[in-house]
């Protein structure tokens, strides 16, 4: 049975969890918590290496313990050292970890003070009003993690695009290998590119049905088989994600994928235009009454309501339709449109590899140049730069540019927004960098008014340039801050500033909405990647992902420009 990174990364996140609630070193636990990330965020799998021979140690963030740790867990699938802290700690509690606002110290009160060891018991005590009367908890306290609560539980249902992606390939190329099978694709969310996907859906062509289904439930990561017939079967794999396959024969290819795709929303309106031409669409094809007419290709299908082809990332019935009606729709931006990255850190602050190593990451991905955004004095916990080691680094670059052949290092910083909406840094240092990359990294709780002002002082200072991941959310665990998007953005359009989407699986910052929003007030994107390793540029795939749900074209993105055109356009023209 292999093991996914992704599964490793949830032992060692479990670890770190354990260890936090049981007040480990502080720099125990961020080991865990970078090793995770790194495994989540590796284009290899650990498994391969292992079966490699190859050096794990030789990974960003990973010594021998954690080496030897990763071997074990590939070649038993199971960690000693975690089956160890659960004996100590029940393994319930990581789950209090993930409400917003319950940090390890507020979790072990809540264990040892009420023998709070699960969701259901916190939620029970909330309502109590037991919470309430521990010291250092609120009636105010007590109320936000009831609503946190059934936020928690609404989402975790849901995967993360890029963990859904570390088991939804192998299994399609698995399906894919089944002999008679034509061909296997992933649909669903999955293919509109949504930021988390509810279950996998896979479609698969091939002549005959029978045995394919018997493969598919035969796959060894399939813990429970919950349905199964000829053509269709729903399984959970080992990891709780749920998958939904269905067989067609080949000429419904078409048809069946349209369907398969969705959304919902998108396929009822299409399947309403088709009622008014009297055609019926259904998973099998287009038909005239008993006539099936077309539906080997999803072009057929959208041809046959008079409407050209719809990108899978647009079809939420959110204007789609109207637009392809009237040959509006956009032509969305592409990976290879990207023609840089301006968010990156190296080993100078919280990164993995070096200047040089990033850079030459950067070149092999086809880009032209990479900014350097390292995090500024006041976020101590990356080691922020101050200003005379934000000089050294811009020295380094200096000379680096001067040996680089086919990408150029930009000169930058990814500054603290203080509370007032000051920066981080004073105005001289900054005014040497290529560009600014400003971020609220604190205090993500200021009532709307207040938090949005923060931002458009920040905007004001003549040598902002980007607002990195603009509204603060990580999808696990916080929720976007409260800020008036459309004031920011028109005051970024005043002042000639742009707008990140950051690309970061944790992150998708900017959502798709706020992306449109900037495309119609016409602010600029750029899709940065926050890479911390080399591997972390991969991670632009998402990004780009969710800017073409957000209706992004390559014209709307700042980082297609080349770096000739690029350069003048970071020169703040409005002061
Ligand atoms: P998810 O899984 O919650 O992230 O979202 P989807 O969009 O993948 O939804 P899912 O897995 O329930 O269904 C996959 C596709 O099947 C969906 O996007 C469209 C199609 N579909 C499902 N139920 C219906 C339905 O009742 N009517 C129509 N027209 N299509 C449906
Ligand atoms: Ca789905
Ligand atoms: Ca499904």
């Amino acid at each position: 049975m292999p093991v996914h990174n992704a599964d490793i990364a949830n032992i060692f996140e479990e670890i770190a969890d354990l260890l936090e609630i049981e007040n480990a070193n502080p720099f125990r636990v961020r080991a865990y918590r970078n090793a995770a990330r790194q495994l989540q965020g590796m284009g290899v799998a650990a498994s391969d290496m292992v079966a490699g021979g190859e050096d794990l140690t030789e990974l960003p963030g990973i010594g021998d313990d954690l080496a030897a740790k990763i071997q074990e867990i590939v070649e038993t699938g199971k960690c000693q050292f975690l089956e160890k802290l659960r004996k100590k700690t029940p393994p319930t509690i990581t789950e209090l970890l993930k409400i917003p606002g319950l940090g390890p110290k507020r979790v072990r009160a809540l264990y040892h003070e009420l023998d709070v060891h699960t969701l259901e018991q916190l939620a029970r005590a909330a309502r109590d009003g037991r919470i309430r009367k521990l010291p250092g908890f609120g009636e105010k306290t007590e109320q936000t993690i009831l609503e946190a609560i059934s936020a928690h539980v609404e989402k975790q249902a849901r995967f993360k695009l890029a963990v859904a992606a570390q088991y939804a390939e192998p299994l399609r190329k698995y399906l894919e290998n089944i002999s008679g099978v034509k061909q296997a694709v992933l649909a669903g969310s999955y293919r509109r590119f949504k930021e988390t996907v509810g279950d996998i859906d896979i479609l698969v062509t091939a002549g005959h049905t029978e045995n394919v289904m018997d493969r598919f439930v035969a796959y060894d990561e399939v813990k429970d088989v919950m349905a199964k017939g000829s053509t269709r079967a729903t399984v959970i794999l080992k990891s709780g994600l749920q998958v939904d396959v269905r067989v067609v024969n080949e000429d419904c290819f078409g048809a069946a994928l349209q369907y398969f795709t969705g959304s919902k929303a998108h396929n009822i309106e299409i399947r309403r235009l088709a009622q008014e031409r009297k055609l019926k669409i259904s998973e099998y094809g287009v038909f005239k009454g008993e006539k099936r007419i077309t539906g080997d290709t999803e072009e057929s299908v959208y041809r046959s309501v008079g409407l050209p082809w719809i990108p899978p990332e647009l079809r939420e019935n959110r204007g789609e339709i109207e637009a392809a009606r009237a040959g509006k729709l956009p032509k969305l931006v592409e990976f290879a449109d990207l023609k840089g990255d301006l968010h990156a850190h190296t080993k100078a602050t919280d990164g993995h590899h070096t200047l040089r190593e990033m850079a030459d990451a950067a070149r092999r991905h086809g880009f032209e140049y990479l900014a350097v955004t390292e995090h500024s004095r006041r976020l101590t916990v990356a080691h922020g730069l101050d200003p005379q080691q934000l000089r050294k680094q811009m020295n380094e670059i200096d000379k680096l540019n001067g040996q680089l052949k086919n990408i150029t290092l930009l000169k930058s910083i990814e500054v603290d927004i203080l509370e007032d909406g000051h920066l981080d840094l004073p105005d001289d240092v900054l005014s040497e960098c290529d560009l600014v990359v400003g971020a609220v990294h604190s205090k993500f709780n200021l009532a709307r008014a207040k938090q949005t002002e923060r931002i458009l002082r920040a905007m004001d200072h003549p040598h902002f340039t980007i607002l990195a991941h603009p509204t603060g959310r990580l999808l696990d665990t916080r929720e976007p801050y409260d800020v008036d998007m459309l004031k920011i953005i028109r005051r970024a359009r005043e002042r000639g500033c742009f707008l990140e989407l950051n690309a970061h699986p944790e992150r998708l910052d900017l959502l798709d909405i706020y992306c449109q929003m900037a495309r119609d007030e016409a602010v600029l994107v750029a899709i940065s990647s926050d890479a911390h390793s080399t591997q972390d540029f991969d991670n632009l795939v998402y990004g780009v992902g969710q800017a073409r749900r957000g209706w992004l074209e390559r014209k709307d993105v700042l980082n297609t420009r080349s770096l000739k055109l690029l350069m003048p356009m970071l020169k703040r023209t409005m002061i």
